[in-house]
């Protein structure tokens, strides 16, 4: 019994099943054009994926072919998380400070005292050289949003509510969403076409409740209008807000998917369930408890061929014996 190496094509033919079309996938999402020169011991500064209003110190601690591991300085390994090379997330040394947000020291520095250069000389690590960044590069459109205005946006920890929200900073291309009167921890980045935010007057509507801001006296009586006047703020105008068409995945399409439970591996993965932004996940060959849901722009999410593109180890199915094992031989 002669074994064979698993292949995308002879497996798709077995199971008489399609990759997902690459037009389908958001360019970060797709084949990069570029490859992943990070290495392990650059720093750099770059969000909390588990708090996403945060910029914190971050060193490589493993690359993977398109990914890397990033480590909190300071903080303990079971913090560390996986990201592409290009991700919007990571900036180089300096990017907070340039562009006025806070940034997390890491644990044990002190505030007022962190200086970039004493702090790599001190750990002897180096600074992660700033054209590894493709997030410095993108194009940025003019949008119409700007920090302090308000809007009503989807609470993505508890999505079934659409919120009093405000834009607490624009970089890029991208709008971080604050929940008004509410702490950080359900803050989250998105762009202009996010199906989660919409415009001031956009619950009422659709005849929806909107849900006003925590401890907001009259919550029955929330006027729009008489917000924005009390707290000397503007809507963000409608025009700026450009939801985004339906995607077209389908049910049975075979993608790669990180595994979230373990998230260095990327594996087999079929599509077997969809709604107006989101994917269900399918792991070919484990049980459906395993299935999750994922936005259908989730940077987990790649093309039929990524893994070997990029020089990543793909999980095959784990029942797949029969293809790998050659009949007759
Ligand atoms: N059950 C949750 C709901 C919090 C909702 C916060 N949103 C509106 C930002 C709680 O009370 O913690």
């Amino acid at each position: 019994n002669k074994k064979r190496a698993w292949s995308w094509s002879a497996y798709l033919e077995e199971e008489k099943a399609i990759a997902a079309p690459g037009k389908l996938f958001k360019e970060h999402q797709s084949f990069p054009q570029s490859r992943n020169s990070f290495k392990v011991g650059m720093k750099l500064e770059g969000l909390d994926p588990c708090h996403p209003s945060l910029f914190c110190v971050l060193t490589v601690a493993e690359i993977q072919g398109y990914r890397v591991r990033l480590h909190f300085d300071g903080y303990p390994e079971c913090y560390d998380f996986w990201a592409n090379a290009d991700s919007w997330d990571m900036k180089p040394a300096g990017w907070c400070e340039k562009n006025g947000h806070k940034l997390l020291l890491p644990k044990g520095c002190k505030e007022g005292e962190f200086n970039w250069g004493m702090y790599v000389k001190n750990c002897r690590g180096q600074l992660a050289p700033k054209h590894l960044f493709k997030s410095l590069n993108t194009s940025v459109t003019p949008s119409g949003f700007r920090a302090g205005m308000k809007l009503e946006a989807v609470d993505r920890k508890n999505p079934s509510l659409i919120c009093v929200a405000t834009i607490a900073a624009v970089v890029d291309n991208r709008l971080l969403i604050h929940f008004d009167n509410w702490d950080d921890t359900y803050d989250y980045w998105c762009d202009a076409s996010s199906p989660y935010i919409h415009p001031v007057g956009y619950c009422e509507e659709a005849a929806l409740t909107l849900t006003t801001p925590a401890e907001y006296k009259h919550p029955k009586s929330f006027s729009w209008e008489k917000y924005l006047e009390g707290t000397s703020t503007q809507a963000a105008p409608a025009r700026a807000f450009k939801p985004r068409p339906p995607h077209g995945f389908q049910i049975g399409m075979k993608v790669e998917a990180v595994d979230k439970r373990n998230p260095m591996l990327i594996r087999v993965a079929t599509i077997v369930d969809t709604e107006d932004h989101r994917l269900k996940i399918h792991f070919d060959g484990w049980s459906s408890e395993y299935d999750y849901w994922v936005e259908t722009d989730c940077p987990d999410l790649h093309p039929v061929g990524w893994c070997q593109k990029t020089g990543h180890p793909l999980q095959y199915p784990n029942c797949s014996s029969d293809i790998l094992t050659a009949p007759g031989q």
